[in-house]
């Protein structure tokens, strides 16, 4: 006889053994449906119940992640997902050799979970469920062949009960990770995807964006004036990145529209494209934080596709919706201004936009913080009113209207750094994306405010960078950094979080000066 313990282990193992079949043939039919390009929305049921916890998570949750994780939080919810779904699946192990039926209640409540989450998903579809319910069958049948067959080897003396029971777990295992593995292998809606954005020719643009400067503001660990493309924050709610075809991709402008408009993105490609250096900034960036870059985005104005539609007078906002179902509500008067190039964007740094940054089309829209203007993905755009509609983030405590604060940044050198006394040099970014920057100062611990050059590159609409030549004396010092807008008016000192629409405050750096 096995010890209690052994036994309960054991238990757990079946459990986990048959959680992981459970997932990993959910994973594959996912895959497979996916490919076959009938699922309706979220096939799988992992990535489902992922995406149905973020748009549950409320803003303090949200910021709490980003602080936390960063830009991993998607990984760090994925990671907290498995863990709960193996302690779940042991209990299920442990229950099934006391009593079959309560062991089967947990994967089929599971099960129910999974299923109602892939079934609350954007455009899911019946057949949608089918994965988890297939998954659900494998994970049922394995649990009860186990239990039984863990109960029959601990019996003394059984050797070949024993040694079927670690075969039928070998195998379970075995195919449970092979399995996910082809999951990973088919779930190649992603390389049909990335193939289609290989094969696109972006057209030339009709208008360059504003010139990169004569001489490029030099100091090692300043943030480039042009953010690399892999080096750009991602920020959204896809647990699994959309995968949208070229073919596929259509965009409909309707609402209070004196025409419905239809687009697909070859009649797009051959609209008149502009290049337009824009910085894009979360609104859940911190002071000092790295959650925005700047980017020359090549697309076509939406002032000239939303005059084709034709908006009511009494509108004021245009929802669009991603493929994913998010939502953000900008401004119409943001959109139309013949001052403001909002685009819809085909193109990042010459190339197509890259399946992160909203293959094959997203918005950008100067000024306006990515939560209520920079659509990845975009399929949609309702011409409406703010009284009638919110996107995505508003009900979940962001503020409908999102115009990015004026905010700088200390670059170099480091929180923390230790440099010689002597001249150092002091730089940054700062940005007030379509007011402009006047003039960014600099003080460090109570000296006076110190005027720091601004470079040459940039625009009204993209932070500028900024140096500072620093007589740096032996001992502690605190620098502080401020900006001025285009409008004069100074960056204010007072400290806000980024809920509910931007952080404030200004950024300080410790350094050490010996
Ligand atoms: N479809 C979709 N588009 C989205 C989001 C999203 O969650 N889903 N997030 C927005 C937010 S909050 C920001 S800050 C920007 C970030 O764009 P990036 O990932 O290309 O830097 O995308 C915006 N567009
Ligand atoms: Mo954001």
């Amino acid at each position: 006889m096995l010890s209690p313990r052994r036994t309960t282990a054991t238990s757990a193992v079946v459990g986990l053994l048959a959680g992981a079949l459970t997932i990993g043939v959910a994973e594959l039919v996912a895959a497979l449906l996916q490919r076959s390009g009938r699922a309706g929305g979220t096939p799988s049921p992992v990535v489902a119940v992922g995406g149905a916890f973020i748009d549950r998570t409320p803003p303090w949750l949200k910021d709490l992640a980003i602080a936390t994780f960063g830009t991993a939080d998607k990984t760090a919810l994925l990671t907290g997902i498995a863990v709960v779904l193996a302690l779940v699946a042991a209990l299920a192990g442990v229950l099934a050799a006391r009593r079959r039926t309560l062991g089967l209640l947990v994967v089929v409540l599971l099960a129910g979970v999974g299923a109602a989450a892939v079934l609350s998903r954007p455009g899911a579809a019946w057949l949608d469920a089918f994965p988890t319910v297939a998954g659900a069958i494998a994970g049922l049948l394995s649990l009860d062949a186990l239990t039984a067959r863990a109960r029959a080897a601990q019996r003394p003396g059984m050797a070949v009960d024993r040694r079927s029971f670690v075969q039928l777990a070998v195998g379970t295992g075995a195919v449970a990770i092979v399995g996910g593995g082809l999951s990973q292998l088919v779930g190649g809606g992603g390389r049909a995807a990335q193939a289609s954005r290989a094969s696109v020719v972006l057209p030339a643009p009709t208008s360059a964006a504003t010139a990169a400067p004569a001489s490029a503001t030099g100091v090692e660990g300043l943030s480039p004036l042009v953010t690399p493309v892999d080096a750009f924050y991602r920020i959204d709610t896809a647990l699994a990145v959309p995968q949208v075809s070229k073919q596929d991709w259509r965009l409909r402008i309707h609402g209070l529209v004196d025409h419905e408009v239809q687009i697909t993105y070859a009649e797009l490609l051959a609209l008149p494209l502009v290049d337009r250096m824009v910085t894009l900034s979360c609104v859940s960036n911190e002071v000092g934080g790295d959650l925005i870059g700047n980017q020359v985005w090549r697309g076509h104005l939406l002032r000239e596709l939303l005059a084709k539609a034709g908006p009511a007078k009494d509108a004021d906002m245009v929802l669009s919706t991603s493929v994913d179902g998010w939502t953000a509500g900008t401004p119409l008067d943001a959109l139309t201004d013949p001052a403001r190039d909002a685009m819809l964007a085909v193109g990042m740094d010459g190339e197509p936009l890259p399946l992160v940054h909203g293959f094959p089309v997203r918005m950008v829209v100067p000024g306006l913080y990515g939560y209520v203007s920079a659509t990845k993905w975009v399929v949609d755009l309702e011409v409406t009113r703010f009284d009638r509609a919110q996107g995505y983030w508003t009900p979940r405590g962001w503020s409908a209207l999102g115009p990015i604060k004026t905010e700088s940044r200390i670059d170099v050198p480091r929180s923390g750094a230790s440099v010689k006394a002597g001249r150092v040099a002091v730089a940054g970014v700062a940005w007030a994306p379509h007011r402009g920057i006047d003039a960014v100062e600099v003080k460090v611990d109570d000296g006076p405010w110190q005027r720091a050059d601004v470079g040459t590159g940039g625009s009204a609409d993209t932070w500028r960078q900024w140096v500072w030549a620093w007589d740096a004396t032996p001992g502690d010092h605190t620098l502080v950094v401020r900006a001025s807008d285009g409008t004069g008016e100074v960056q204010t000192a007072e400290q806000a979080p980024p809920a509910p629409d931007g952080a404030t405050g200004w950024h300080t750096v410790d350094v050490t000066v010996a």
